[in-house]
C-alpha cells in the first residue's frame, strides 16, 4: 500500500501531499564524518515517502506501512517514543528544540529503503518528515541546516552516536550527482556522476549478513577516534595532515588506535582523490581507492565481516575496477564498480562464492544516482 493509500485509510481523508526522501550509498569515505573529514555519498531511488496532512497544535500521530497501528504523541523528550516512531517524534523534538513552531501532523509513511543493510532506512524516515514538517509549517529552515537538525533527533531523541553523512545524503544529494561534503563546515560540491555514459555501473550487493554488535560497535569506534585527536591535540582527526601521518602514530601508544587513525587520514585523502579523478572524467580510475579503502575498514578499522570480505573478493575476481564495503559496517551492502555489462557474471560470482561458504544469498542491484528529499 503506498503512504498516500495509507493516510486516506487511516485518516479518511487526502493527505495535504507527499514529500519522499531517499536512502543512500556511501561512494567513499566511511567514518570520516564524526573525524569532521570528507564524504561522497549519492542518493538511491529507493525512498521513504510521507503523506501528510494538518493536525491539532501539539499533536502529531504516525503510522506506516511497516508496522500495524499508529503511535500518537504530543509534546516529548528524548526518549519517551521508542521504536520506528522515535525517529519522528525525535524530529519533532529536534525542531522544536530548535525554536520552530512545528505544526501538528498526520503521517503515513512507506519505505523502500532496506532497512538494516547501511543504507540509511532511518535518515530517509527523519529527512521525509523534517521536509514535511518544514514545507507544511512553513519553516524558514535552509537546506543546509536540516541535516544537522535530523542528526539530532538521532543522537539525542534516538540515542545512536552516528555523524552528519547520512542526514546530508538524503537532504542535499541531487539527481546524477555524488556529494562531495565537508563534515566541517556543511560545504558541498555537486559532482557529475553519470556512469552510464561511460558504459560503467555500480553494483550494490546486499550482503545480507545479520548486523552484529552495530551500535556499540560503532560507539568504540567514534570514542576511539575522539580520544585519538585529543591525545595529538587537534580538533578531529581530520586536522591530521597525511605528509604528518607517521608522526601522529609514533605519538600514539595503544596500536588498535594507531589503526584506527590510520583509516580515517587515508580515507579522507581517498576521498579528495576520488572527487578529483571524477572531476577530470577519469571514473574507472577510482577502482583502486574503493578498494584500498575496502582494505583499509578491513585491516585498519575492523568493521568487515567474512560475507562483506567475500562479496568485495568475488566482485574484483570478476572484473570490478574496485569494491568496498558501503556504510557503518558489521554487514550491510558492498559495491562494486563494474563495466555494465559484466553485471550478469559479477553477481554470479558473488552467488557462487556465498554458496561455497553457505551463507544467506546477496541481493544484487544496480543503483543510479536519485534525487534528495523533496515535495513530490
Ligand atoms: C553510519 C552513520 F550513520 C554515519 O554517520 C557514518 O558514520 C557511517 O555509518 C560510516 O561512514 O551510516
Amino acid at each position: 500500500m503506498s503512504a498516500a493509500d495509507l493516510f486516506h485509510k487511516q485518516f479518511g481523508t487526502e493527505p495535504a501531499g507527499l514529500w519522499a526522501a531517499p536512502g543512500r550509498v556511501n561512494l567513499i569515505g566511511e567514518h570520516t564524518d564524526y573525524n569532521e573529514g570528507f564524504v561522497l555519498p549519492f542518493a538511491l531511488p529507493q525512498r521513504t515517502v510521507a503523506a501528510v496532512g494538518p493536525a491539532p497544535a501539539d499533536e502529531w500521530t504516525v503510522c506506516s506501512t511497516f508496522e500495524d497501528g499508529c503511535v500518537s504523541f504530543g509534546v516529548t523528550a528524548p526518549g519517551e517514543v521508542t521504536g520506528w516512531a522515535a525517529y519522528v517524534a525525535g524530529v519533532v523534538w529536534s525542531l522544536r528544540d530548535a525554536g520552530f513552531d512545528v505544526p501538528g501532523a498526520r503521517i503515513a509513511l512507506d519505505s523502500d529503503v532496506p532497512v538494516g543493510s547501511g543504507l540509511s532506512s532511518s535518515a530517509a524516515l527523519e529527512s521525509s518528515v523534517l521536509t514535511a514538517l518544514a514545507d507544511l509549517g512553513g519553516l524558514d529552515l535552509p537546506l543546509e541546516r536540516r541535516p544537522a537538525l535530523a542528526q539530532r533527533a538521532e543522537n539525542v531523541y534516538v540515542g545512536a552516536p552516528t555523524g552528519i553523512l547520512d542526514q546530508s545524503a538524503s537532504i542535499r544529494c541531487q539527481a546524477g550527482r555524488a556529494l562531495f561534503l565537508d563534515c566541517r563546515t556543511y560545504e558541498v560540491k555537486q559532482i557529475p556522476f553519470d556512469l552510464a555514459a561511460e558504459g560503467l555501473a555500480i553494483l550494490v550487493i546486499n550482503s545480507n549478513a545479520p548486523h552484529q554488535h552495530v551500535d556499540g560497535e560503532y560507539g568504540v569506534r567514534r570514542k576511539s577516534c575522539e580520544e585519538a585527536a585529543r591525545i595529538l591535540g587537534v580538533p578531529a582527526l581530520r586536522d591530521v595532515p597525511l605528509d604528518g601521518l607517521a608522526d601522529a602514530l609514533d605519538r600514539l601508544d595503544d596500536e588498535v588506535m594507531r589503526r584506527r587513525v590510520r583509516h580515517i587520514v587515508t580515507e579522507d585523502q581517498r576521498v579528495l582523490d576520488t572527487v578529483a579523478l571524477l572531476e577530470a572524467d577519469r571514473v574507472r580510475e577510482i577502482g583502486p581507492l574503493l578498494t584500498a579503502s575496502h582494505a583499509s575498514m578491513r585491516d585498519d578499522f575492523e568493521i568487515t565481516v567474512r560475507q562483506i570480505d567475500l562479496a568485495v573478493e568475488a566482485a574484483l575476481s570478476a572484473g570490478a575496477y574496485g569494491a568496498r564495503m558501503t556504510g557503518g559496517g558489521f554487514g550491510g551492502c558492498v559495491l562494486a564498480l563494474i563495466d555494465t555489462d559484466r553485471a550478469d557474471a559479477t553477481i554470479e560470482a558473488v552467488e557462487t562464492a556465498y554458496a561455497k561458504e553457505a551463507f544467506t544469498p546477496p541481493t544484487c542491484w544496480i543503483a543510479t544516482a536519485g534525487p534528495g528529499a523533496g515535495r513530490l
